[in-house]
Parts: C-alpha cells; structure tokens; sequence
C-alpha cells in the first residue's frame, strides 16, 4: 500500500463571503452530494462527517471606511473553524476541510499551526491571496489569508487563534499561480517565497514540482498542509469557481498532484475551497473535486473501478 491510512474528520464551511458572489457557501454540501463519504470509506478510510459549522450570515460588506470586508463575520467564522480543527487534530485526526472560499484557510491555519512549531503549506491556487487591505485591488478577504496566515494584515485577521504568524514565508510553496498582483509580487520577492507559476509546472512537469516541494517543506517543517483552491485548475475543466484565470494547471496534473500527496506521511491536514455549485456545469467541478480528494487519500483508478462495481452490485440486491 503506497497511500496513508488516516483517522479523517470532515468539516464544511459553508462561507462566502471572503468574495461577493453567493454560492461558494453551497460548495461543502455539493461536494458531498458528489459522494465523498462514500468514496473515502470505500477506500477503507476511517472517516468521520462532522458537518457544518454554523457561520454568521449578515454580508455588511465594508463595515468601516478601510478596503476590506466583512470582517467581524470572518473573524467569527475563523474562530470557530480554528477551534474545531484544533480539537480535531488533538483527537489525533486529520482534518480535511471543505470550502467555502479561501477566507477559511485563516482558521484551518489558525487551529492546525497550534500544534505544529514550523507548518509547511503547499498553496495550489492561480492566486497568491497575499494581499493586505493596503495592496488589495478588491477588499476581499478571501485574496488575503496567506497574507494574514503570516502576520501581514489587518491586525482582526492577523490575530485570529489569538496569536500572530501561523506560517513563516519560507515554509510556504505557492503551486499554480498565474494572477499576481504587484503588492502581492513584491512580497514574495521580499521574503523569498518559493512559487511555480502555471508555465513553471508546464515546463518543469508536476511530478517534479510536487517531489521538489515536498523535500523543500520536509527538510524545514514537521508537518504540511495543503490548501487546494480549486481555481488553480484551468477553468475549461473547473468552470465551478467565482474568479477564473485562463492557462490554468490541468485536471490531469492535478489528479498526479495529490497521489503524490498521498504517499506523504507528514502531511497533516487539507482543504478544497472555492467550489460554487451555481457556476458550475452539471456538476462537474464538485464531481473532479470528489476525485482529487480521493486521490488525496489513497483512491486510484482501479479501485474506483471496483468500488463503482461493488456499488452497482448492492444497489441490483435491493
Ligand atoms: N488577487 C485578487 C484579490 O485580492 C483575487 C483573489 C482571488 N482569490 C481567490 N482565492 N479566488 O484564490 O482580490
Ligand atoms: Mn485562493
Ligand atoms: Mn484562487
Ligand atoms: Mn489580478
């Protein structure tokens, strides 16, 4: 067996408001409409379906004069989702958390970096989210929790858990990007953060990206977390998502993505965000999520092929 067997509790966040388009709310219950549990057990995970968490729903939008919005109900929702990772983690389980937009990865680092001196990250997203209210083109929050993740911020966002920078810049590999914006440009020729871009995984091929990225985190960090904005996949395949950026990382090489992950025993907890059923076509994008996460957790393409058998066998004893 080349994959982990690991004690996975799931928890959807069913946020949207980090961006301004309704729907990525819907996102966690779409993923499980497409069969996660299912899926995961039949792999022979151990996984548990804690549900949703109950998260504020006034959009207030700009509550103050400053470029960012809805910060009270971020900070809350961050709160509760960075004490419930917490408890997970301290049960001795993975968290996998289901987005929502990337607003949540505050909370998902907030609670895992409680329990980790030096958390790696691999943040695979066309987007950087290393924005501050002062280099934001937009005020959403949720191109901004890498930013907030490492101290930079407004201090609501930098303070989340009650304590400040969750992940050092040297331990974060950003993985897809290819819509950088200049603050966010800056910052990562400042602090020296390692990033292939789109082309750079185009040239360079996935697998040696991933192996590359894995053996830079291991030498530095004791544990790695993976922040899956699905937007880093080309939105031709993923057209589910609010921000689309062109030139995208294929399905393909993402599928190979994550069944190198699965073979890595340091890695500690994940989430997938930004999946919003109201844009998506026949479900596509919730339905190739469902497909990276079982990748993610050991699913390859025979056993998929049995368990669609098992499954079609039970369903004709009925
Ligand atoms: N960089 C832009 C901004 O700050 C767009 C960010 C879009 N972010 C996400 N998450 N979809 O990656 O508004
Ligand atoms: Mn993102
Ligand atoms: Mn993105
Ligand atoms: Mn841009």
């Amino acid at each position: 067996m080349n994959f982990m067997k690991r004690k996975i509790s799931v928890v959807g966040v069913p946020m949207w408001l980090g961006q301004t388009r309704y729907g990525t709310n819907l996102g966690p219950q779409g993923i499980r409409c497409a069969g996660l549990m299912d899926r995961l057990k039949g792999i022979g995970q151990d996984v548990v379906d804690e549900g949703n968490l109950s998260i504020g729903i006034t959009g207030c939008f700009r509550q103050s004069g400053e470029n960012i919005k809805n910060v009270k109900t971020l900070v809350d929702s961050s709160e509760k989702l960075a004490a419930k990772v917490s408890n997970i983690i301290q049960e001795g389980r993975f968290p996998l958390v289901l987005g929502g937009d990337h607003s949540i990865a505050m909370g998902t680092l907030a609670g895992v970096a409680k329990h980790y001196k030096n958390i790696g990250v691999i943040w695979y997203d066309a987007h950087a989210d290393m924005n501050t209210p002062e280099t934001s083109p937009t005020g959403n929050i949720h191109g901004m929790p890498l930013a907030a993740s490492m101290g930079l911020g407004h201090s609501a966002l930098t303070n989340i858990g009650g304590y400040q920078g969750k992940v050092k810049p040297e331990h974060i590999v950003l993985i897809g990007a290819r819509d950088v914006d200049q603050g966010e440009q800056q910052l990562i020729e400042e602090r020296n953060i390692k990033m292939y871009t789109a082309n750079d995984v185009k040239r360079l091929g996935i697998e040696a990206v991933i192996a590359e990225s894995v053996r830079y985190l291991s030498e530095r960090c004791d544990g790695i977390h993976l922040s899956f904005d699905v937007d880093g996949i080309d939105p031709a395949e993923f057209p589910g998502v609010g921000t689309p950026v062109a030139n995208g990382l294929s399905y393909k090489e993402s599928l190979q993505a994550v069944r190198l992950l699965a073979a890595a025993e340091n890695l500690i907890s994940a989430e997938f965000v930004e999946v919003n059923p109201l844009l998506d076509k026949d479900d596509v994008t919730a339905r190739l999520t469902v497909n990276l996460i079982g990748a993610l957790f050991g699913e390859t393409a025979k056993s998929k092929q049995v368990q669609r058998a098992d499954r079609k066998r039970s369903a004709e004893a009925i």
